[in-house]
């Protein structure tokens, strides 16, 4: 067994939950914060057999993504302050963890 952890925007998270749930994938969502851009996004926790892996991945890279945003240079790098252009940043679609599992147990 594995768990992906799956850090998504929050833009996708409501799709992924329900296209997880409908592709039969047990998962947990949680609020999260991203360390760069110290905006909103959900961190997903995948718990499935290893030869759903992969489907679990399609799942997630077919719901998520890819989008550009723009934070202030001085945001991105504090040695530019002063320059007011804006930098771009492309988030996403998914960043995924995939952890194995020693032990499940449910009671
Ligand atoms: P954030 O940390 O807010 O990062 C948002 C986006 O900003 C990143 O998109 C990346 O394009 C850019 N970025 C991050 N750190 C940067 C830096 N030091 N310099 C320049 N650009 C930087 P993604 O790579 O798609 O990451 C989306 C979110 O996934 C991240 O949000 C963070 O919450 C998580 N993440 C990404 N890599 C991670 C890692 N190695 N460990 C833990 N969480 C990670």
């Amino acid at each position: 067994m594995k768990v992906i952890l799956a850090i998504v925007q929050d833009k996708d998270s409501q799709q992924l939950q329900t296209h997880l749930i409908k592709g039969d994938f047990r998962a947990t969502r949680l609020p999260s914060t991203g360390g760069f851009l110290k905006a909103g996004n959900s961190t997903f926790i995948i718990g499935v057999e290893d030869d759903k892996v992969d489907d679990a991945l399609e799942v997630i890279k077919k719901t998520c993504h890819t989008r550009t945003q723009y934070v202030t240079s001085t945001f991105a790098l504090p040695e530019a302050a002063g320059i007011n252009d804006p930098v771009e940043v492309e988030v996403g679609g998914a960043t995924c963890f995939i952890l194995p599992v020693d032990k499940f147990v449910r009671f």
